[in-house]
């Protein structure tokens, strides 16, 4: 049993809808804590790490750099410390920024951290090539140590992974300069439409594989935008075509079995767009299924996601 530690992120300024600051809390009214303590009383809730809600002190390049930076470093250390204490840190977002933190935080207690960024974007763009100025499609890039130094020294040190340790899963909305690098730096991809064609066991096979020869530690970035929308709707970037929820569910079961996941940020809910709690509740039933919660056998079923957008 893992002894984890839970912590908010209420950080929305990494893009601009409101909402994602409002994820954490969402996610505890909906009883994920007592759900998780049900399954193993070893994990404990840290509360949300208090971060400014207030705009501006950016660039048009790099929004609200002032509050993300800041909010980051706060991350960085207390994903450090918990880890340092020899325990699992889950950190609750809040948009994707907040992996700028969480990665620095935890890369430094292994030699050569893997990341695996489940996310319908692949968040890779450095202040010259974001077509949005929003640090939220940014934090990969600035763990792989580019972009702005108020971002990329947090954690005092750089870069904290390299890119032959990352791997994609459900990409389906990446950038022109974001491709570039992903090319350059020959980057693993499982687009969404690799998900669907090859299965998504064979893809969390490919990826346990891949990553597990190198790296001591795998970090796993889930972007709730990464299922599709029909099923996820409460998110702040919606991408149509998506992993369904059934793929979902088996990726974060299967990882929870390879026992390898050493981190995790879930990230991008955002309760002001959610229909219902859908998105609420189906990130609180990952949540438990990474630690350990059996869930419904899954039939091999009608892979397709159907709805009435
Ligand atoms: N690639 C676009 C940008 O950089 O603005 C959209 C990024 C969306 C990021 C969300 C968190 O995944
Ligand atoms: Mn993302
Ligand atoms: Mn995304
Ligand atoms: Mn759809």
């Amino acid at each position: 049993m893992k002894s984890v530690s839970v912590i908010g992120m209420p950080m929305w300024l990494g893009q601009t809808r409101y909402g994602t600051n409002l994820g954490p809390e969402a996610l505890r009214r909906a009883g994920m804590m007592n759900r998780l303590q049900a399954l193993n009383p070893d994990i404990i809730d840290l509360g949300d790490l208090t971060l400014s809600q207030t705009t501006g002190q950016g660039t048009p390049s790099l929004k609200n750099l002032k509050q993300v930076a800041a909010a980051n470093v706060k991350l960085s250390e207390k994903v450090a410390a918990v880890i340092a204490e020899g325990r699992f840190p889950l950190v609750l977002g809040g948009d994707h920024s907040i992996a700028v933190g969480s990665i620095a935080g935890a890369a430094k207690h292994y030699s050569r951290m893997g990341v695996i960024w489940f996310d319908a974007h692949a968040d890779i763009n450095t202040p010259e090539t974001t077509p949005s100025g929003n640090i939220h499609g940014m934090p990969l890039a600035v763990s792989l140590g580019l972009g702005h130094p108020a971002l990329t020294r947090i954690g005092g040190y750089q870069p904290k992974i390299q890119p032959e340790q990352v791997v994609f899963i459900g990409v389906r909305d990446i950038d022109p300069g974001e491709q570039d690098l992903i090319r350059e730096k020959q980057i693993k991809v499982f687009t969404a439409e690799d998900v669907a064609r090859r299965g998504i066991e064979q893809v969390i096979e490919e990826t346990l594989a891949y990553l597990s020869r190198q790296c001591d530690g795998i970090h796993l970035s889930f972007d709730m935008d990464g299922i599709d929308p029909c099923q996820a709707p409460g998110v702040g970037t919606p991408v149509d075509n998506g992993v369904s929820l059934e793929d979902s569910r088996k990726a974060i079961r299967l990882l929870a079995a390879s026992n390898r996941i050493t981190s995790c940020d879930i990230v991008e809910v955002n309760p002001l767009f959610d229909k219902e709690q859908t998105t609420v509740l189906v990130a609180v039933e990952l949540i438990a299924l990474l630690f350990g919660e059996a869930g419904a056998d899954i039939s091999p079923g009608d892979k397709t996601v159907w709805c009435n957008r």
